[in-house]
């Protein structure tokens, strides 16, 4: 599935590191693309804002020269994290929510694995792929709010179509695909959302049917979401490709993230057909924003994600070699590991170990 590279004189990549420890680690995430620029077309960088931040100093959490930008100049990107509000603001909306769907960013790919030989991560050996809906479901954000004679009431539509499932679907099939246990788990709460769940599920469901026997050697499993939590804790090692809905895929992500030790070290990208934005999984943590002190892993890893989705596979496969040789050692580790290396300490470690 990775963009053609052979055409690419030039690799543009736009820069949005947004909120809190995005800024912090989103400079780590280019020094590792720029660390191995021999295996890369010639480089370019553009900062690009949206934010919270920027919100309260523009009036706008993702401003239009940066979608034009991403849009017109860019072919790729790095995002950080955002520091949304848990209330509702006037005027404000989650610019990564945005951004998904102005560039149609439809699958949130989310690999969760142990480092092997790690003392990072305790217990079983996990090694499955969260393949997350990210344009539709409760995060269509089409919320309401009446007063009632009983008091107020909240509404929220949840959007689930074919046409996402489908291409949700197709995703988690060719990444199954390409794995050696060639396993597609469902999540879904079809017993209880028969409507909006039994269509993600039977438009999965469908997609072998209609592939002329392309995914003939995937099997397909289904969980339903609660389950799937409960066995994702006792036995992790049973999950290949998880595919789920939008706001399940979200909760199930960060759940994964704790089997291996920290969410601060579990990369992700937002991929759709044309443009690929690499993304930690973590967010802002406006607790240790601006210590020096966030887990550079995530985004390293989100960029060498990114890499590897545009098929520069031996850039790739250095940064999380790098990575993974710092991490198994487990002796230097930022405090969410329970160490006490800063995020330049890691960050400085990993380039050392990136072969040029
Ligand atoms: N990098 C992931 C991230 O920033 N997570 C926080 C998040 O997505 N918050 C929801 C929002 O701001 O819309």
């Amino acid at each position: 599935r990775s963009m053609a590279t052979s055409s690419r004189k030039s690799l543009t990549i736009g820069l949005i590191p947004a909120d809190g420890i995005g800024r912090e680690v989103i400079p780590a995430a280019r020094d590792a693309i720029i660390a191995v620029k021999s295996e890369l077309p010639e480089l370019k960088f553009i900062d690009l804002l949206a934010g919270w931040e920027t919100f309260t100093r523009t009036g706008t959490a993702l401003p239009r020269e940066t979608v034009q930008t991403l849009k017109e100049q860019c072919d790729c990107a790095l995002f950080g994290s955002v520091s949304s509000p848990s209330r509702k603001v006037a005027g404000y909306s989650s610019p990564i929510v945005a951004l998904r769907k102005e560039l149609d960013l439809y699958a949130n790919i989310r690999p969760v694995v142990s480092v092997q030989g790690s003392a990072v991560a305790q217990g079983p050996t996990v090694d499955l792929i969260v393949v997350r809906e990210n344009t539709e479901c409760l995060y269509v954000k089409d919320e309401n709010l009446i007063q009632t004679e009983n008091g107020k009431e909240a509404r929220a539509t949840r959007l689930i179509t074919e046409r996402a499932s489908t291409r949700i679907g197709k995703i988690a099939f060719e990444l199954a695909k390409a794995r050696p246990r060639k396993l597609v788990t469902i999540i879904h709460k079809s017993n209880v959302l028969s409507v909006t769940d039994g269509l993600f599920r039977e438009s999965v469901r469908a997609v072998p049917a209609v592939s002329g026997g392309k995914y003939d050697d995937v099997t397909i499993e289904e969980q339903l979401v609660d389950s799937a939590v409960y066995r994702l804790f006792r036995e992790p090692q049973i999950f290949d490709v998880m595919v789920a809905p939008n706001l399940y895929g979200d909760i199930i992500s960060d759940a994964a993230a704790a089997l291996v030790g920290s969410l601060g070290v579990i990369p992700s990208i937002n991929a759709g057909d044309d443009f690929v934005m690499g993304e930690p999984v973590h967010g802002s943590a406006p607790d240790i924003a601006g210590k020096g002190i966030a887990n550079p892993v995530a985004s390293i890893r989100s960029a060498a994600l990114m890499l590897r989705h545009l098929g520069y596979t031996s850039a790739a496969d250095k940064i999380d070699k790098a990575v993974n040789d710092t991490l198994a050692p487990a002796k230097l580790l930022t405090p969410d590991l329970r160490g006490t290396a800063s995020t330049s300490q890691v960050t400085d470690h990993i380039m050392g170990l990136i072969e040029k």
